[in-house]
Parts: structure tokens; C-alpha cells; sequence
């Protein structure tokens, strides 16, 4: 990070005040449940964004990245998704987007290093990543104190209303209160979380992260649209959100629009699955997740609609070369899968879904290390 530092340096003409990290994240379950107030179950990666930044006292964010480009913005205003920025700044709506929310609770100005190693558009939570990284650089460098599930909160609503994005509260959640070798079982309604072991190497296990190279981009509508259609469904079966919905059945013979039963059906039974799932992990019962993975994929495949080819190639040749499950993770249409295999058969898991792969003529995935990691800190 020293070299975050030195470049800022370079870049400002003037020294860093400090240097700040948030990783991406990996959802080990309960896909879509977020923004129904029901339960997720994520983790937080190694790679993530990090951020060398500066205060200034002309009210400015200036953010310059190692990856996309720079752009400077005032901290104070409308919602840049009002703004229209072209495609080419849209990458920046995070840390302003970001910095405008937190301007009001005592935030200023900044000039702000960014510096990436998650993949953009593998599904792994880069943009959470950017509002938490910069989020956790404004509150110390103005000494603004706000405890890490409000700043999750505040994050979320810098997507939803800065950055256009109707997202959910689990990725930001994640990437502020993550803890090595645990995944984070988050109740998105009542905010409370805790922390569960997941240690897959220690039971003989290893999860692999695949980047199906399928590029997705959530500001796209369908996102939006599964939202909306929980939330008419919700209000067709007179309860708050989906996660109020107690009797399936009954529910689904309520519904007469099919496409509203099949919404219904993902969202209630991927929570049970993500309870289901706490219960295994507690009970040191990690193989057996393979089975919830599996009935995860095949709902949000068929029932919630929105996987893609890569992920359910992926995860079919995991399965067929022996792997004990799998599922496509995140909002869908595109990025990463996961595989839980036996750590001895991972070899031939990467190589068959690699053949399957280049069969198809497909660019080859990437695979990535899934290693439970820290949440977001100061680093310098
Ligand atoms: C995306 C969103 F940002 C999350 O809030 C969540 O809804 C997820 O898709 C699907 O579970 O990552």
C-alpha cells in the first residue's frame, strides 16, 4: 500500500492522509432475498478496492483510478444519476455518488487514489467495494463516526439514489463487516448480523470461484424489473415484503400471474435455504451445502430467470465431474459461479468445466481463490 501511497504522491503533488480498503464479496447463499428483507449469507474476498486520499477544502471530490480514468465533481448536490454522466464516468458515481450522501453527516471534499484488483463485472461486488473503500476514507478523514451497519445503509442508499441502481443491503453489508474464516449471516430487515465458521479447507473442501466472462451490468433493466415484481407481489398477498410470506402454497394459488408465482416461489424457499444452510455450517456439516447450492442454481435459474448459459455450463460440468455443488452468485445475467468440490478433485473440476468451455468456443473462465477474508479497514 505504500506504493497507493507514492502514487498518490505522483498524482496530487501533495501527501495521502491515508490509505483504505473494502473487499468484494462472494454470496454463499440467499440470492435475490436482500431487497425482499430476508437473509443473505456472503463472505468477503482478499481483492478488493483500495483508496489513498487527501482532504480538500473547496468542497471537491476529485477521484482518479488506476483503472478507468479521473473526474472531478462537487461534494455537494443533486444525485448524479440525475446529472446523466456519460458511460465513460460512470465508474465514478460510486465515490461521488458516495461523498454526497455521507456530505450530509459532516464529510467534505477529497482528492481519492483508487486503485482495483477485483475484476470488473465478474459479479464480485466491485462497486459496493468503491462506496465502502471511499465511504470509510471520509468519516476518518473528518472524524465522522458512524457505526459500520448505518454506513452500509448509507452506501446502499448512495447506489439506489445516486447511482440509479435499486440494489439490495448485502454486498455493502458485506464488505463493512466481514471477518476472516466466517460468512456473515445478514437479517435485511432488522439490520442484525452474525458471524458463521466457514472454513471448507479444514473439512477436506474447496470452494472455487469461477468468472464465467459473461461481463453483467446491473444499471441494466432486469435487475429492476425482478425487484419491481416482488414488490407487486408483496402487495398482491397484503404482506410488507416476500419475506412475510408464510404459507407457500397459499401463496401461490393467491397469484394467478405465473411469472409472480415463480418470483414468490425463489424468494421464500432461497431463505429457508440460506437457514438451512447456517444450520449445516454450524453443525460442521459443510459438504452437505453442495445440495443447497444445487437447489439454489436450479430456482434462480428456473424460477427467479435469471441465470445465463456460462453459469449453467459451469456449473453443469462441475457437477459431472464430481463436484458436490454449485450455483451462480450475485444479480445474474452474467459473472461469477461457485463450486464446492472435494479440495482433491479441484483439479479436474477446473479442467472440465474448462473443456466445457472451450467446446463451445467460449473465452476461457478464470478461477479465483474464495478464502474467507477481512471486511473493510484502514490499511495506512
Ligand atoms: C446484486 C445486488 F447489488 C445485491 O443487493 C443483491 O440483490 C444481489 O444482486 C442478488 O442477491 O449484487
Amino acid at each position: 500500500m505504500s506504493d497507493l501511497r507514492t502514487a498518490f504522491g505522483e498524482s496530487f503533488g501533495r501527501a495521502a492522509e491515508g490509505v483504505w480498503h473494502a473487499p468484494g464479496r462472494i454470496n454463499l447463499i440467499g440470492e435475490h432475498t436482500d431487497y425482499n428483507d430476508g437473509l443473505v449469507l456472503p463472505f468477503a474476498l482478499s481483492r478488493g478496492v483500495s483508496v489513498a486520499a487527501a482532504r480538500r477544502d473547496d468542497g471537491i471530490v476529485e477521484v482518479r483510478s488506476r483503472q478507468a480514468g479521473a473526474v472531478t465533481a462537487p461534494a455537494e448536490g443533486g444525485t448524479v444519476v440525475s446529472e446523466g454522466w456519460p458511460s465513460e464516468r460512470a465508474w465514478a458515481a460510486y465515490p461521488v455518488g458516495m461523498a454526497r450522501v455521507l456530505r450530509e453527516h459532516g464529510t467534505g471534499g477529497a482528492s481519492l487514489l483508487i486503485d482495483s484488483d477485483l475484476p470488473q463485472g465478474a459479479g464480485l461486488s466491485s462497486s459496493a467495494a468503491l462506496e465502502c473503500a471511499t465511504a470509510l476514507a471520509l468519516c476518518d478523514l473528518y472524524g465522522v463516526e458512524i457505526d459500520r451497519p448505518e454506513l452500509a445503509r448509507l452506501a446502499q442508499r448512495a447506489e439506489n439514489e445516486q447511482v440509479g441502481m435499486p440494489c439490495g443491503l448485502m454486498d455493502q453489508s458485506a464488505s463493512l463487516l466481514a471477518e476472516p474464516g466466517r460468512a456473515l449471516m445478514l437479517d435485511c430487515r432488522s439490520g442484525l448480523s452474525s458471524q458463521v465458521p466457514f472454513d471448507p479447507p479444514a473439512a477436506g473442501l474447496a470452494l472455487l470461484a469461477v468468472d464465467t466472462r459473461a461481463s453483467h451490468a446491473l444499471t441494466g433493466g432486469e435487475y429492476g424489473r425482478r425487484r419491481a415484481e416482488c414488490e407487486e407481489a408483496a402487495a398482491l398477498l397484503g404482506v410488507d415484503a416476500l419475506r412475510d410470506v408464510k404459507d407457500l402454497g397459499g401463496a401461490l394459488q393467491r397469484l394467478r400471474d405465473p411469472v409472480l408465482r415463480r418470483r414468490v416461489q425463489h424468494v421464500v424457499t432461497e431463505n429457508h435455504r440460506v437457514e438451512a444452510s447456517v444450520g449445516l455450517l454450524r453443525a460442521g456439516a459443510v459438504a452437505e451445502l453442495g445440495a443447497m447450492l444445487n437447489a439454489s442454481h436450479l430456482s434462480l435459474r428456473d424460477q427467479f430467470e435469471v441465470s445465463w448459459p456460462e453459469a449453467d455450463t459451469a456449473v453443469d460440468a462441475a457437477l459431472r465431474a464430481g463436484a458436490r455443488g454449485g450455483r451462480m452468485i450475485g444479480g445474474g445475467f452474467g459473472g461469477s459461479v461457485i463450486v464446492l468440490t472435494a479440495a482433491d478433485r479441484a483439479g479436474r473440476v477446473r479442467d472440465a468445466i474448462a473443456a466445457a468451455y472451450g467446446k463451445r468456443g467460449w473465452t476461457a473462465p478464470e478461477f479465483l481463490d474464495a478464502v474467507p477474508s477481512a471486511g473493510a479497514r484502514r490499511l495506512a
